[in-house]
């Protein structure tokens, strides 16, 4: 494209934004020219900043009188109210925060290698990630229990690398894996609601069936697939091909339905061609069809895969449903009473408000699936997710406006239906491009409307420069009182998509290991095959080229302080933590080896490495666990 045009359109889209802050109803979708530049992140940024809906004070103006509402300071020594689940997105990790503080508590490392911790280094964690280094987080979401979080098990995406992980939230450590097979780009997930059942996991982009060469460049062919992964085995179980992309991913509260937003209906594979419709569809998944699919054998296989597929690709069908929604659909969202499914417009400056219980009649063919939506109030220019504060009201991420828009459902549906009423309640500036919003409990039944977080892509201007890469900004805006009042500017590395915040007394991680933990487990495994008990054995076994050392820590001690092996050798150090106090992590580092993991109380760990030239090489332990932690090492003596 040339500069002037791009100038031109980019004009375009400015002036757009300016004339008419207050009118969304003058906004109709994106124009084509407009969207075209407005699809890349740099062009909105850049104008969406300015001005735009300001209905809110600035933020740092305290104006007079204003109401108190909740304090986010939360003094020393005191805890949090909430857990925050953040994805770290290109970070490949998970991160923990306290909420009102925002406080970041701690990362886990999942997709990604982490220094600190050994991930990606020491041997559970390489077998579980097969070679891997990176990955892409942007989905959060717990296990449930009749609609709300039981506590046990956090599940994330990664979109680089099409697979779902699990944390246990016992330890707050990954235990399993998968890959999903016959998919690109993973990106929605979500856990069925009722219990822990599916986890379902959306395929963003199109790919051939199977994609070993054949259907190149014959993008008609090309599908997604829409998988159930057994949140207790974590194994896949069976997949949905459609001809569509799928975007993000919700269940309902009951078990019978899974959601997918489809914003390339076109099967387009370029920017214009994703756009070129007005309308694209929300994919809703019959689970009971799903499965009756399944145990009738009615399911293809894709290539050599065992998992076996059902093709919903030749239109609506017991199994799969489209609901036209417009245009280039992102989130959807279910309202914490389980009625509503919300699907977030993007290209479109409205919200689809689809009505769970009219589903099956569409199913049944007694309406046309189109009939299922009942409002589709307009939001602002660019609307992304959708949370909930429990009291009806939908607050919905408006990308390009940089705002938060908070509307009323009952009031949208009735002006959906003819009534001369305004769903929108408020719009409060965020800072800046705000992607995902999430609110306190807001995907469980026991949605609070307390807390209220806007997790924006730019930051800008907001915090001191560091740099060209800023942090983005996750906002806290408190939800209590008349008027959403921002309170916090939380600085974020890249880059959280989402967040889930969960009351904290649902969250109860062990204060330390217990010796159940698949990694002890993993590591018992081997030291069983030499004869040897971890918890109580100091030793060398060599195998050839293979050395195993077991060596267990009290502070500030290693149990062997020193032990030897030749140069080229295979050396597997295990090192078992016997302090049985919480907070008192030992870890293991051999220098110049590029060896270094924690082990943390009562737990234990392992790490493989090929020992270097002779020498003396010193081992110590890394993490800060006693007056004599600087003694707490030993030498690593190797022959020629
Ligand atoms: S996506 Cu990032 S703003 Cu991956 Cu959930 Cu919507
Ligand atoms: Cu153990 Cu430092």
């Amino acid at each position: 494209m040339s500069n002037d045009r791009k100038t031109q359109i980019l004009d375009a889209l400015e002036s757009e934004h300016r004339d008419a802050p207050e009118n969304s109803a003058r906004r109709g979708f994106l124009s084509a020219a407009a969207a075209l530049i407005g699809g890349g992140a740099m062009a909105w940024g850049m104008t969406g900043c300015e001005g735009g809906t300001t209905t809110s004070a600035p933020t740092g103006a305290t104006p007079a009188h204003e109401p108190e509402g909740q304090s986010i300071h939360v003094g020393p020594g005191k805890l949090d109210d909430y857990y925050g689940f953040w994805s770290g997105g290109q970070s490949g990790e998970i991160r923990i925060l306290g909420i009102p503080s925002m406080r970041e508590l701690k990362r886990i490392p999942v997709f990604n290698r982490e220094s600190a911790t050994g991930w990606g280094r020491d041997d559970w964690s390489k077998e579980l990630l097969k070679g891997t280094s990176s990955g892409d987080t942007h989905h959060v979401h717990l296990s449930y229990k009749d609609g709300t979080y039981d506590g046990r098990y956090i599940f994330v995406n990664d979109k680089a690398q099409a697979r779902l992980a699990r944390v246990r939230c016992s330890t707050m450590e990954v235990d399993a894996i998968v890959d999903l097979p016959n998919s690109q780009g993973t990106h929605g997930i979500f856990p069925q609601r009722h219990k822990t059942g599916y986890v379902f996991c959306n395929a963003e982009f199109r790919i051939p069936m199977p994609n070993d060469g054949r259907d190149l460049n014959d993008p008609s062919k090309y599908g997604a697939m829409h998988t159930a992964v057994d949140g207790e085995s974590m194994e896949v179980k069976w997949q949905v091909l459609v001809e569509g992309n799928m975007d993000l991913c919700a269940t309902d509260y009951e078990g019978k339905y899974s959601f997918a937003t489809c914003y390339n209906s076109e099967g387009g594979v370029t920017l214009e061609g994703m756009m070129a419709a007005d309308q694209d569809w929300l994919y809703v998944f019959n689970l009971a069809a799903c499965e009756a699919a399944v145990a009738a054998g009615e399911t293809i296989t894709v290539g050599k895969g065992k998992v076996p597929v059902i093709d919903g690709r030749a239109g609506d069908s017991a199994v799969v449903l489209r609901i036209p929604v417009p245009k280039s659909p992102h989130g959807v969202n279910v309202s914490p009473d389980g009625k509503y499914a919300v699907v977030a417009g993007k290209l479109s400056p409205t919200c689809s408000v689809i009505d769970i219980s009219r589903i099956a009649d569409a199913f049944a063919g007694k309406i046309k699936p189109r009939d299922c939506v009942v409002a589709e109030p307009e939001l602002g220019l660019g609307p992304l997710h959708t949370a909930f504060d429990g009291k009806g009201n939908g607050y919905t991420s408006i990308f390009i406006d940089s705002v938060m828009t908070k509307w009323n459902i009952d009031k949208a549906i009735r002006q959906f239906a003819g009534e001369d009423v305004d769903p929108i309640i408020e719009k409060v500036d965020v800072h800046y491009q705000v992607g995902h919003t999430n609110a306190s409990m807001s995907e469980t039944k026991d949605a609070d409307g307390k807390w209220l977080v806007a997790l924006c892509k730019f930051s800008k201007d907001r915090f001191l420069n560091v740099g060209p890469l800023r942090p983005e900004n996750d906002q806290l805006i408190d939800m209590t009182m008349d008027k959403l009042k921002v309170v916090h500017d939380g600085p974020a590395y890249s880059e959280p998509h989402d967040c889930v915040i969960v009351k904290r007394d649902l969250i109860n991680p062990l204060k330390v290991m217990d010796r159940k933990d698949p990694r002890h487990e993993y590591c018992q495994a081997i030291a069983a095959k030499d004869g040897v008990d971890l918890l109580t054995t100091n030793k060398v076994v060599r195998e050839g080229r293979k050395v195993r050392v077991y060596i267990t820590s009290i502070a500030p001690a290693f149990g062997l302080s020193d032990f030897e092996v030749r140069s080229g050798d295979e050396v597997q150090v295990f090192v078992t933590n016997l302090d049985n106090v919480e907070d008192l992590s030992h870890g293991f580092c051999m220098v110049n080896h590029d060896v270094n993991m924690l082990v943390n109380a009562q737990g234990t760990n392992s790490i493989t490495f090929t020992a270097g030239s002779p020498g003396v090489y010193w081992y110590y332990c890394p993490w800060f666990c006693h007056a004599l932690h600087l003694e707490m090492r030993g030498r690593m003596l190797v022959k020629a």
